[in-house]
């Protein structure tokens, strides 16, 4: 076999299925085409472990002057003062920028307040089968069981009981705003450090329609390949006096040598934020996720709090005939493509979860807006209505691959 041609293959029928389909899963995107140059080049070859001008290998001068614009770049983008906060860009993912966080602060054994996953979280939020859940002590809020939202009155009952020494705010699935001030007034209440994980919203914060853990938070962690339309990878902001200890904690406390040919990307899509259509299409991701709640509320399909703040939506398949990954399943036959997701106080298992998570940044990045939101919301109300009907789900397929044309990518 020749694998390479079989390897060259593989990758342009991904590509195809890229452009082809509708991408919904909120915590895709695509990319431009400067990101993929910028990971695509010869700065892959280059070890230069440690940070800019304190290296621990020779040849990093042009590597040092990328690192250090990135990390000026990742300030501006949250006009943050160089003076007060200071970026790390070189964790490979949220999950390790989120361990280097903890490191950093905290020792294993330390109590962290942090949101339950199945609530909306994420599992490096204390999941007991991550690290987090494993080398801390995790307590955990979630959100009102009527409505579905944070409840921070709550929030702060729980932290005065825990007394923890830091709280995790941020969400994988959580669809409305999240209010960093009144986070950070239940840490202060308790002496603990206030770490956001703005992994989802971090291009809806830039693009000014979500409100900033900064100057909030202690320490902020994104990844960088979601609405901010990156690399995948990560980064941390903290405040300056953290520095240090956080820089520890990423190298050499969990990582080696970093991939600076991401890093490059990170600083391509960050000046790529600064542009003001940058900050319209986030205005856009939002529009149309609101677009996309009412048309599918409309047309019979529930949502967990009723609709949407953001970029996502969570469905809650319990009063349609089938599973949230029976669901998923039968849009993704119809070239849809999202996820089976955890609603809160979900009756089923995580495997199989009663709800469906979709969302509207990659559809925007492709300039998607009004009037496809109405269109691939009645799309997805009658798939998920009839899921029997297979011919339904062979006709829109050929429908939506006519609408995907109009939008092309790459
Ligand atoms: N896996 C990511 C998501 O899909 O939201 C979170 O890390």
């Amino acid at each position: 076999m020749n694998y390479l041609s079989k390897i060259n293959s593989l990758i342009k029928s991904e590509v195809k299925r890229q452009k082809d389909s509708l991408v919904m899963i909120p915590s895709e995107n695509y990319a431009s085409p400067a990101v993929f140059a910028a990971m695509g080049s010869a700065l892959s070859n280059k070890y230069s472990e440690g940070y800019p001008h304190k290296r621990y290998y020779t040849g990093n001068q042009y590597i040092d002057q990328l690192e250090s614009l990135a990390r000026d770049l990742a300030l501006k983008i949250f006009k943050l003062n160089p003076k007060d906060w200071h970026a790390n860009v070189q964790p490979h993912s949220g999950s390790g920028a989120n361990m280097a966080v903890y490191m950093a602060l905290l020792n294993p054994g330390d109590k962290i307040l942090g949101m339950d996953l199945g609530a909306g979280g994420h599992l490096t939020h204390g999941s007991r089968v991550n690290f987090s859940g494993k080398l801390y002590k995790f307590s955990y809020y979630s959100v009102n069981p009527k409505t579905h939202l944070l409840d921070y009155k709550e929030i702060a009952r729980v932290a005065k009981k825990e007394k923890p020494r830091l709280i995790v705010c941020g969400a994988t699935a959580y669809t409305q705003k999240i209010d960093f001030a009144k986070f950070a007034k239940v840490a202060k209440s308790v002496g603990a450090y206030l770490v956001a994980d703005i992994a989802h919203i971090a291009g809806l914060i830039v693009g000014g329609v979500h409100p900033s853990p900064f100057p909030y938070a202690d320490a902020v962690t994104m990844t960088t390949h979601k609405t901010l339309r990156g690399p995948r990878g990560a980064i941390i902001i903290c405040k300056e006096k953290l520095g240090s200890d956080i820089d520890k904690a990423v190298f050499p406390g969990i990582q080696g040598g970093p991939l600076e040919n991401v890093i490059a990307a990170k600083a391509v899509c960050f000046a790529q934020a600064l542009a003001p259509k940058f900050k319209q299409d986030q205005k856009q991701t939002v529009k149309n996720a609101k677009l996309l709640a009412s048309t599918l509320s409309r047309n019979g399909i529930k949502l967990i709090a009723d609709g949407t703040e953001n970029h996502l939506l969570l469905v809650d398949c319990r009063n349609l005939q089938i599973s949230g990954k029976e669901g998923a399943n039968l849009l993704a036959e119809a070239g849809i493509y999202t996820n089976a997701n955890m609603i809160p106080f979900d009756p089923a298992t995580p495997l199989n979860p009663s709800g469906i998570r979709l969302g509207t940044p990659a559809l925007t990045t492709r300039g998607m807006k009004d009037k496809e939101m109405k269109l691939i919301g009645l799309w997805i109300a009658e798939i998920l209505k009839q899921p029997k009907n297979k011919k339904l789900r062979t006709r829109i397929k050929k429908e939506l691959k006519e609408l995907t044309r109009k939008f092309p990518i790459y």
